[in-house]
C-alpha cells in the first residue's frame, strides 16, 4: 500500500540470463508487494547462434536457481521454462503477452550485454505503448560515459593507459598516488612454461541437483544438434557455489596465476586460471568482489604481486576496457575486416580431426568444457584464424557460441580487435601473430605432434611456421611500416625470392587441402 492507501500500479521487471545479480539495477527499488519479475528461457536467445550445449544448460540452470532465490526473498517471479506450452519464443513477445493479460505501469530493464538486444529494446516502448526504462548496468566499474570521456581525442585506445586510470579511480593496488611495488605491470615475470613437477590443483566440481538434472534433460532433447559435450556437467549454478570457486581460486591458484598465466599443457584444461568468467559474466559474482578478494590476498601476503596485479589487470583492465570499446564503437565495429580476410572456418574447428596437435587440443578442451584459457584462445586458435585469413564473421560466430562465458560485449573486441586485427589496430598496436616456436616455448604440445616445430618448410614442417611468414608477406602493405614490426620485416627482406615463393606455395597447398587433411 502506498502512503495514500491506494495500491500503485505494478512495474514489470525483466531479468535476462546474464543478469543474475541480487542488487541488479532493475531489481533495486522494486516493491515486492506489487511489482513482478519476469524471467524467460526463449528460443531466440538460445539459437540466434547455436550455443554450446553446456552453455545453454549453465545459463538455464543458473536462471532457475536465481528465480528460486528471488521467490525466497519474497519477490513475485514469473518464470517461463523453455518447454512451457505457452512459451512465446522471444523476450519481447513474453513481455508483450504479460502486458496484455495484466495491468503494468512500466517495464524496467537493465542495459543488456549485446547491441542487437539493445537495438530491439529501444523499439519496445513504442510497440508496447507502455513506459520502458532501461537502467545503466552498474555492475561494471567503468560506465559507458567514463569510457567515452577517456577515449575522447585519443588516436589510440590502449588498454594499459585505461587500466592505470581505473587503478587510480578505484584505488586498487595503490600506495598513495603510486602503484603498489612501484610498477603498473609485472607481465615480464608472467611468461613461464609449466614444469612437469608443478601440481595443478583440481578444479571445483558441483554435482547437478534436481533443477540442473531437469535442465540437462531439456537441453539434451531440444539442442541435440548444437556443438559440444553436455556431460559431464559440473559448473557452479548459483552464487553460493560461485563463491566456493572464487575462494578456492584465491587460496589455491592465485599465487601461481601470474607465473603460469601464458602456459599450456597437453590434457591440462584448467591450469592456474580462475575459471570465474562464467560466473562474472552472468552476474553470480561481481567484478568488485573478485578484485577485492585478490587485492586482499596480496595485503595479507597470501599471493605475490606479479600474480595479484596480473589477475586484477585482466578484470579491472581488460574486461572493463573491452566492454567500453564495444559500446563506444558498435554497431560499426562488427562489420570491420581490415585485412579483407575471407577464408571459411576449417572443419577442425568443429571437431574434425587435424594433425595440428595444438589446435586439436584446444578444440577438444572447448568441446568438452565450453572453456579454453586465454592463451589457447589467443595464441593457438586465434593465431591460426589470423594466419589463415578466416572471415571475421565466421570466427566471431564460432567464439560467441562455443564458450560458456561468451556474450558479444566481451567476445567481439577480443576476436575482431585482439586476434584478427580486423579493426585496423584500435585495440592492438600489432597483430598477435606467431610461428610454432611461440607455441613450443609455452607448451608441450609440439612433443605430441605429427609435425616438427623446428622445420620451416617441407612435408613435416609445422604449418604455423610457413603460415606465419606467408601472413607477413601477404599483409606487407598493412604492417611493413609498423614500427613494432620493423625488425621482423627486415628479416623477411633478407629472405631470397625462392624462399618466399616456397613459403607461399606451401601455404597455398595447405589451404587447398585444409579440410582433406582433417579427414586423414
Ligand atoms: P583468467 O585467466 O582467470 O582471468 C581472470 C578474468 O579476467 C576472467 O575471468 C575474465 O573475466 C577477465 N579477462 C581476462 N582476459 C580478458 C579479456 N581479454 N577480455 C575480457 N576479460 C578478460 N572472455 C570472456 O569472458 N568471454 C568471451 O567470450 C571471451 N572471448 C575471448 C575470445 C578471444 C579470441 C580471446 C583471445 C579471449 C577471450 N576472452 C573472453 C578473454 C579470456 O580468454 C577469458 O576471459 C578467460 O579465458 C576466461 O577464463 P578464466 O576465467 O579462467 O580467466
Ligand atoms: C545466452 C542466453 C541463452 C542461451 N538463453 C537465454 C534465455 O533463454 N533467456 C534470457 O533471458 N537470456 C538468455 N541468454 C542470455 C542472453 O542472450 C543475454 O542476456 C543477451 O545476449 C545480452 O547479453
Ligand atoms: Fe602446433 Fe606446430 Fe607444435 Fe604441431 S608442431 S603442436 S602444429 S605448433
Amino acid at each position: 500500500m502506498t502512503q495514500q492507501g491506494a495500491r500503485r500500479r505494478a512495474k514489470l521487471c525483466l531479468v535476462l540470463g546474464d543478469q543474475l545479480t541480487h542488487d541488479l539495477p532493475a531489481i533495486q527499488g522494486l516493491d515486492k508487494s506489487v511489482d513482478v519479475i519476469l524471467m524467460a528461457e526463449v528460443r531466440e536467445e538460445a539459437t540466434y547462434v547455436k550455443h554450446h550445449k553446456k552453455k545453454i544448460a549453465f545459463i538455464f540452470s543458473a536462471m532457475r536457481h536465481f528465480a528460486y532465490e528471488l521467490s525466497g526473498k519474497g519477490f513475485s517471479v514469473l518464470y517461463r521454462k523453455y518447454d512451457d506450452a505457452n512459451n512465446k519464443g522471444c523476450l519481447f513477445a513474453e513481455v508483450a503477452h504479460l502486458l496484455k493479460t495484466r495491468d503494468f505501469a512500466e517495464v524496467i530493464l537493465t542495459f543488456p550485454g549485446e547491441y542487437r538486444l539493445y537495438a530491439d529494446m529501444q523499439q519496445w516502448q513504442a510497440k508496447l505503448k507502455t513506459r520502458v526504462t532501461i537502467k545503466e548496468d552498474t555492475r561494471f566499474l567503468a560506465d559507458k560515459a567514463f569510457f567515452t570521456q577517456w577515449a575522447k581525442g585519443k588516436k589510440q585506445l590502449r588498454m594499459e593507459y585505461f587500466y592505470r586510470e581505473m587503478r587510480k579511480k578505484h584505488r586498487i593496488l595503490m600506495d598513495a598516488e603510486q602503484p603498489e611495488g612501484g610498477k603498473w605491470n609485472y607481465d615480464t615475470q608472467n611468461r613461464n612454461k609449466l614444469p612437469d613437477e608443478v601440481q595443478v590443483p583440481e578444479p571445483d566440481k558441483f554435482t547437478p541437483d534436481a533443477i540442473t538434472e531437469e535442465v540437462l534433460a531439456l537441453v539434451d532433447e531440444q539442442f541435440g544438434s548444437h556443438f559440444g559435450d553436455l556431460k559431464p556437467f559440473s559448473f557452479a549454478v548459483n552464487r553460493q557455489q560461485a563463491l566456493v570457486v572464487l575462494n578456492a581460486f584465491i587460496e589455491q591458484r592465485l599465487p601461481n596465476f601470474g607465473t603460469y598465466q601464458d602456459a599450456m599443457k597437453q590434457d591440462q584444461d584448467w591450469l592456474f586460471h580462475s575459471h570465474l568468467s562464467f560466473y562474472l559474466n552472468v552476474g553470480l559474482l561481481t567484478p568488485r568482489e573478485v578484485i577485492k578478494a585478490a587485492e586482499q590476498a596480496w595485503y595479507i601476503n597470501a599471493a605475490p604481486l606479479n600474480a595479484v596485479e596480473g589477475f586484477i589487470r585482466q578484470i579491472l583492465g581488460w574486461r572493463e576496457y573491452v566492454r567500453g570499446l564495444y559500446w563506444h564503437l558498435m554497431p560499426d565495429y562488427k562489420a570491420r575486416n581490415y585485412l579483407s580476410a575471407n577464408r571459411p572456418l576449417p572443419d577442425f574447428f568443429w571437431g574434425a580431426k587435424t594433425r595440428l596437435n595444438c589446435v586439436s587440443e584446444c578444440v577438444r578442451n572447448t568441446r568438452q568444457n565450453a572453456y579454453a584459457h586465454h592463451i589457447q584462445r589467443l595464441m593457438v586458435l586465434g593465431n591460426f584464424a589470423l594466419l589463415a585469413g578466416i572471415d571475421p564473421d565466421e570466427v566471431n560466430q564460432w567464439y560467441l557460441l562455443v564458450y560458456a562465458d561468451a556474450f558479444e560485449w566481451v567476445e567481439l573486441p577480443n576476436v575482431t580487435g585482439m586476434i584478427l586485427f580486423a579493426d585496423g589496430g584500435i585495440l592492438a598496436s600489432k597483430p598477435y601473430a606467431a610461428s610454432g616456436s611461440y607455441i613450443n616455448k609455452m607448451s608441450d604440445y609440439c612433443k605430441h605432434c605429427h609435425y616438427d616445430v623446428k622445420q620451416k618448410l617441407g612435408p613435416s614442417a609445422c604449418p604455423f611456421n610457413y603460415l606465419y611468414w606467408n601472413f607477413l608477406i601477404e599483409n606487407a602493405e598493412h604492417f611493413s611500416r609498423n614500427p613494432r614490426m620493423s625488425m621482423i620485416y627486415s628479416i623477411l627482406e633478407k629472405k631470397s625470392r625462392d624462399d618466399k615463393q616456397a613459403i607461399q606455395q606451401q601455404s597455398t597447398t595447405f589451404f587447398n587441402e585444409i579440410n582433406l587433411l582433417a579427414k586423414t
